[in-house]
């Protein structure tokens, strides 16, 4: 039969285990990831790019499992010299082995290739068994506004400071795509809409996130013109979120932490919005109208829950 072309939009953490459940419950299936990469950085003058690392080493089987970024038997040995240097930043957990993908990466983005092909190039010794996208070519980053505690103004930081130096304790007040107005969508992510059978929303951050990808110019648009159906996976189980700070961000764009709130944020296709089916925790009661909201245990604690979430959602695709 020909085989089933999935897309997932995917941030970090979340999105790379549920990867892991889309290849599992499609195993002959074409699955593109359009990955975020609002979350770059450059730091110690390397080009960090976590939620691509995280999907590439999440279904590359590197990754740490319990921090669900960087590699699995890490260490840290070049992190504390440059911290006896007194280079800063010293928060940032710059790993060992993490540091060879940082180096490949950087060294090619500086010889001109674009992202993408870096993305292609990197995946190469991973085979994660999908083609991992980054949303754009361009740079666009991620800045945080908060008030600054010491003169009580705004200021907008990057997003991994106010993710990991502050562990999003400071209330956000906005957050910025910086550079997205000049970003466009990476070569083969319209295409892969355009040839899709199922356009899958991943359980990631819907602000930082998946908003960040569907803010791309272009990017919103050649999703919604998929002939596929569109389903999203809730990241917020209760009131809170299964992972990560979508409880921090979501109040800074009005939008309630419930997987109704997300739900209705992303807003029924049929309405202007993203989605046509929802899937939620089997104990969320989520009214979302004019969208096929679905009950289905969400909590991705071991592959076949995983498995079972991601079969659910291409059920939903295929209605
Ligand atoms: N998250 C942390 O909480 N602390 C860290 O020191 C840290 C370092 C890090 C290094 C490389 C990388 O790819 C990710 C890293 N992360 C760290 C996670 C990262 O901040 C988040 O996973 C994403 O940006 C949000 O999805």
């Amino acid at each position: 039969m020909v085989c089933m072309r999935i897309v997932v939009v995917a941030g970090g953490i979340g999105g790379a285990r549920f990867l892991t459940g889309v290849r599992s419950a499609a195993p002959g299936a074409d699955i593109t990831a359009v990955v975020n990469t609002g979350d770059d950085v450059t730091l110690h003058g390397l080009r960090i790019c976590p939620d691509l690392d995280s999907v590439m080493y999440t279904l590359g089987d590197g990754i740490d499992p319990e921090r669900g970024w960087g590699r699995r038997g890490e260490s840290w040995v070049v992190k504390d010299e440059l911290a006896a240097y007194g280079a800063e930043p010293t928060w940032f957990g710059l790993g060992d082995r993490d540091l060879a993908t940082h180096l490949v990466r950087t060294r090619m983005l500086d010889a001109g290739y674009p992202l993408s092909e870096v993305t292609l190039a990197l995946a190469e010794r991973w085979q994660p068994g999908v083609t991992l996208l980054p949303m754009s070519d361009q740079r666009v980053e991620t800045h945080v506004v908060v008030t600054d505690p010491d003169t009580g103004r705004p200021q907008a930081i990057h997003f991994q400071e106010w993710w990991i130096r502050h562990r999003a304790a400071l209330d956000p007040s906005a957050f910025v795509q910086v550079g997205v107005e000049d970003a466009r969508p990476a070569p083969g992510v319209v295409e892969a809409f355009a040839a899709a059978d199922a356009v899958l929303l991943a359980p990631s951050n819907p602000v930082v996130s998946v908003g960040t990808v569907l803010g791309v110019p272009g990017l919103r648009e050649a999703l919604l013109a998929s002939p596929a159906r569109v389903v999203g996976v809730s990241p917020v189980v209760g009131g809170a979120p299964v992972r990560g700070m979508a409880d921090r961000c979501l109040p800074a764009i009005g939008v309630e932490v419930s997987a109704e709130g997300v739900g209705r944020h992303y807003g029924a296709r049929s309405a202007g919005g993203l989605l046509d089916s929802w899937l939620v925790h089997e104990t969320d009661v989520s009214d979302v109208p004019g969208v096929d909201v679905r009950r289905v245990p969400l909590l991705m604690t071991d592959p076949a829950t995983t498995q079972a979430m991601a079969e659910a959602a291409l059920n939903a695709a295929r209605a």
